[in-house]
């Protein structure tokens, strides 16, 4: 497939209310799309990468750097989605951006050959559970009223962000007040050391789906000292950016489950590979989020549809970030979203509505 460019696309989303993590706070997004034109067509990506290197190290003017002066000139003139990450591959890192610069080339491939994302990926669902994550709040009534309103909402699992402070105390108010028949789980982002071993014990008795990253994303052999401790699976997520890397959190038994976000991967075809993985070796996955835009949630609704991802993924609504999604939006239905059916991912951002949220593009010609 010939490229004739690609454009850069900076947008500004707000979210509906602030998301706070272990690793800070966010109140808006400032999100990098890709868009690579062909003679005969486009494809959309969108780069997860955030405003600032606080949940990895890459940030989202980083990525735009990296794609402008090395990434996209190493692309071939004639390019298929499937040779895109050998030929990034001379550059180190830069997953989330890597990752937007393959979808937008995959989907735009698949464009072309009127084939759906989730039928090349190997979906073999139309529809996916819904998760929704639920930031950390000033106080646990105000966490409960946003739980009740989720649970209201259709969502079938919930994730509370926990961190040094606000962990055990939460989580026991929501498991009281919602019931032992709540799918729950909870996401330290890295905040916790091996010392904090024992207070994390305490999590054991909420029977707790998983706890998703509790240490430093590159404490591979102390997330598998932690897991012998604890009653609750430990699940990786900022740990794992790669199929190798899953491979070994695997055999040194630092997790029993894994969330995979395929920007942190560097792309779909990588994260079907941890899938694969990862379902030989009987380790549940479920697909993770980026407070994605409609473009990536698209992308990740269709991974999600594979057939080992067992667990519900934090792929929410698109009324759960914002009031309006830069595409048609994706809504609940019985707490599942669709799985789209269109060629590519399916959907595209509405253009006066792309317009109106765009803060800067930049073309870059092949
Ligand atoms: O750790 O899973 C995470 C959002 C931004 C960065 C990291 C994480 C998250 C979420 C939100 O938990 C998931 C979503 O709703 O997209
Ligand atoms: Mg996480």
């Amino acid at each position: 497939m010939k490229i004739n460019g690609i454009e850069l696309r900076r947008i500004a989303m707000p979210l509906k209310a602030p998301f706070r993590t272990s690793f800070g706070e966010q109140t808006a997004r400032d999100i990098l799309l890709l868009r690579v034109e062909t003679p005969d067509g486009e494809g959309w990506g969108e780069c997860v990468a955030m405003a600032e290197p606080r949940y990895n190290s890459e940030y989202v003017d980083g990525a735009a750097a990296a794609l402008r002066r090395f990434l996209v000139p190493a692309l071939p003139g004639d390019v298929r989605a499937n040779t895109v990450a050998a030929a990034l591959e001379p550059f180190k890192g830069h997953q989330m951006a890597k990752a937007a610069l393959e979808s937008a080339v995959l989907d735009a491939e698949l464009r072309a050959s009127g084939r759906s994302l989730a039928s090349y990926l190997g979906a073999t669902r139309n529809r996916v559970p819904s998760g929704v994550s639920v930031g950390i709040m000033d106080s646990v009534p105000e966490l409960l009223d946003a739980v009740a309103g989720f649970i209201a909402e259709g969502y079938l699992r919930i994730k509370l962000k926990i961190a040094p402070g606000w962990d055990v105390e939460p989580v026991r108010a929501v498991r009281e007040r919602f019931g032992d028949g709540l799918l729950l789980q909870v996401d330290a982002n890295a905040a916790y050391t091996l010392a904090d071993a024992r207070h994390l014990e305490r999590l054991d008795e909420f029977g707790l789906l998983l706890v998703e990253q509790p240490l430093a994303d590159d404490d591979l052999v102390q997330h598998a000292e932690l897991s012998r401790r604890l009653a609750t699976p430990v699940c990786l997520d900022e740990s794992v950016d790669s199929a190798a890397q899953a491979a070994a959190a695997i055999s040194l038994g630092s997790c029993s489950i894994v969330n995979i976000k395929p920007g942190r991967v560097g792309g779909y075809l990588e994260a079907r590979r941890i899938h694969d993985l990862c379902r030989a070796h009987g380790v549940a996955v479920w697909c993770g989020g980026m407070l994605e835009t409609g473009i990536g949630r698209a992308a990740n609704v269709a991974l999600a549809a594979l057939p080992g991802f067992t667990l519900p993924g934090d792929t929410s609504a698109s009324s759960r970030y914002d009031t309006t999604d830069i595409t048609p939006p994706f809504a609940l239905s019985d707490g599942h979203l669709d799985v789209p059916t269109g060629p590519g991912i399916g959907v595209e951002p509405v253009p006066a509505i792309l317009d109106e949220v765009t803060t800067s593009t930049e073309w870059i010609a092949l």
